[in-house]
């Protein structure tokens, strides 16, 4: 290769090697400049990958539509490949190395003839940071590329950061035939390596976010004490100018985009209270010199969710989408040339294309038949955190933020209360490992059933999850001053399945209960599962329908859901297999004999 950014023979002899590989007619490297994104763009508007909106309503902003085949990640498809099946344990799917690599060879194979493959140097983290983990993308996919650019920090002085050195990692992404049959979204931790192929939506080919900054992470935090996690980061600044950060942890769909993004009700914004957002997907946690953790966000945009965000829910998100948005599988305003979603607004698009590229009716839509939604229910934008009006201002020190509070939270209709509080780092491990929630269309599948998810890291985790769990049990033992860790849950329901609790900014009661908890202002009732709020200590001052029977109703902890959860738990527990460490199954049974004593 001639006029390369770099000499480093590591990511040079990679490169020559995969790209004898896909055989694709030029590479490209990718410098972070506007001048190439903006040649992509064209290139991309060109060939009709992406659609230029109206630049007057939505500068930068374009639409792109995946295949119909192709629009969320792929549980089922996704592997770890350890040298031992049993360092990827039972949850993930695994294959061996060497037959994964025999088996996509053949995949990638020629699947670049007659394209480009371009080369993506990005950062997880602030470029040159201790805590920064480096990465290089090669993909065929321009969309990809744009998307990379907003989502990571990509450019040479990455490769400048880089050097000489092998340690960064190594993805290759090829949108081959799109085929479902042979879509494989694969890791090698042991080798610092993902391939991803027949695939070209997010979560699948941002080889950045979920497979390195949560599956290859979380395998590498192992190794070095340090948890990669599928957390928000958001900072509560009060009155008096204090600022105290929490993370949670909630599954794919499941609110984090929205609490991280939270604007105080008028009552809190009144006295002077503020929320800063650090991130909404992902947190890598350390302990600081100080003996808190600290988090940090290693993105540098979002991919949110777009059904259901509006000026009401999430106005911070909504702004942010105004400019420099790729938006994924959304409506098409074709007379406006601007987007739509079901739940933006009460006004859905007269002349509209819907996300599969065909004429549609809103007239023919029905909210309780998914296929006749104009957005797919996992339509996303990908924006930059630099042009969201909430963004904290420590978004890009290094050294991030110290945590408070860890909060874990799922969608469930029943048995998870309002907001409950563990009784020990221990204990708040045992409340993450025993999560569940409702699958989202974020993955594809069913939506509705109750699965576990333990700490939203189900499809996350790049190794076995007991061992994972003794990770979370010897982080605890790493950190003198632990944050306290919590439970919510927004999404619980009435007889009729509407949600009782009014969520989206009104969060921000349970928010101060758990941050008042941290600083001992506020006492709770012991109960089986955990701390619980007095039901007058969650503020429902200015809150129109929600009195406090309300929230006593929501935070009744139901004796025989529970019992049926911990029956529930244990079969997961057996699933999970050997390596769940006995602190866990005591923390169980002990849970039981305390319910059965209520
Ligand atoms: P990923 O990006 O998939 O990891 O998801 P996320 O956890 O960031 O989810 P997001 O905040 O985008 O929320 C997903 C859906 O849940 C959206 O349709 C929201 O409108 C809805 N939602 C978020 N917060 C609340 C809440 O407090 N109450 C209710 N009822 N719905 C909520
Ligand atoms: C999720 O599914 O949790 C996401 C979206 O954040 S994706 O990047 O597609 O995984
Ligand atoms: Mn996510």
């Amino acid at each position: 290769m001639k006029n390369t950014p770099t000499s480093n023979k590591y990511v040079l002899n990679w490169i020559d090697e995969m790209a004898s590989l896909c055989a694709p007619d030029k590479i490209v490297w990718i410098d972070g400049s506007t001048e190439q994104e903006n040649a992509l763009r064209d290139e991309a508007c060109a060939t009709g990958e992406m659609i230029r909106l109206n630049q007057e309503k939505l500068p930068g902003c374009y639409l792109h539509r995946t295949a119909i085949n192709d629009v969320a990640r792929v549980e089922g498809r996704t592997f770890i490949c350890t040298r031992e099946k049993a360092d990827a344990g039972n949850i993930n799917n695994w294959m061996h190395p060497d037959e994964c690599k025999e088996k996509l060879t053949k995949l990638y194979r020629g699947s670049m003839r007659g394209k480009t493959m371009y080369v993506i140097p990005y950062s997880m983290g602030i470029v040159g940071s201790p805590f920064a983990k480096y990465g290089i993308e090669l993909t065929d996919s321009i969309y990809v590329v744009l998307n990379m650019l907003i989502m990571t920090r990509v450019g040479n002085n990455v490769l400048d950061a880089l050097g000489s050195s092998p340690d960064y990692i190594k993805g290759l992404h090829a949108r081959a035939h799109l085929d479902e049959e042979n879509r494989y979204i694969v890791h090698f931790p042991e080798e610092n390596t993902i391939w991803s192929v027949n695939s070209g939506y997010g979560g699948n080919v941002l080889l950045g976010k979920k497979c390195f900054a949560l599956r290859i992470a979380s395998y590498l935090g192992r190794k070095e004490n340090w948890m990669a996690e599928h957390m928000l980061i958001l900072g509560v600044e009060y009155p008096d100018g204090e600022t105290k950060y929490v993370c949670a942890a909630f599954p794919s769909a499941c609110g984090k985009t929205n609490l991280a993004m939270l604007i105080p009700p008028e009552y809190y914004r009144k006295k002077g209270y503020k929320v800063h957002c650090v991130g909404d997907d992902i947190a890598w946690l350390r302990v600081g010199e100080d003996g808190r953790l600290w988090a940090v966000n290693p993105e540098n945009g979002f991919f949110g969710v777009a059904p259901g965000t509006n000026e009401k829910t999430n106005p911070n998100a909504l702004h942010t989408t105004l400019r420099d948005t790729i938006f994924t599988n959304v409506v098409h305003n074709t007379r406006e040339n601007t987007v739509w979603w079901e739940g933006l607004d009460k006004n859905p698009p007269e002349d509209a294309i819907d996300w599969r590229g065909n004429p549609w009716d809103f007239r023919k839509y029905d909210k309780n038949d998914k296929s006749t939604c104009g957005a797919h229910p996992n339509s996303r934008f990908t924006a930059r955190a630099q042009n969201c009006p909430c963004l904290s201002s420590e978004f890009n020190n290094p050294v991030g933020v110290p945590i408070s509070a860890i909060i874990f939270g799922g969608r469930r209709a029943k048995t998870a209360p309002l907001v409950y509080q563990s009784t020990s780092w221990q204990n708040g491990t045992f409340v993450g490992s025993i999560m569940a929630s409702e699958t989202t269309a974020a993955a594809s599948g069913e939506v509705g059933v109750v699965r576990r998810d333990p700490m939203a890291m189900r499809p996350f985790v790049g190794y076995d999850m007991g061992d994972y769990f003794a990770h979370w049990l010897a982080m605890g033992k790493l950190i003198p001053n632990p944050p306290k860790i919590f439970h919510v849950n927004w999404f619980r329901t009435d007889n009729e399945g509407n949600f009782i609790w009014p969520g989206f900014g009104e969060n921000m009661r349970v928010i101060e209960w758990i941050l008042k908890r941290c600083d001992s202002k506020v006492d709770a009732r012991e109960s089986a599962i955990g701390y619980l709020p007095y039901p007058e200590d969650i503020c429902i001052l200015e809150l129109d329908g929600i009195t406090r029977e309300t929230i006593e109703q929501l935070l009744h902890v139901d004796v025989p859901s529970w019992l049926l959860d911990v029956e529930n738990i244990r079969k997961f527990y057996a699933q999970v297999g050997e390596r769940v460490p006995n602190e866990l199954h005591a923390e169980l049974d002990a849970l039981e004999v305390r319910l059965k004593e209520m």
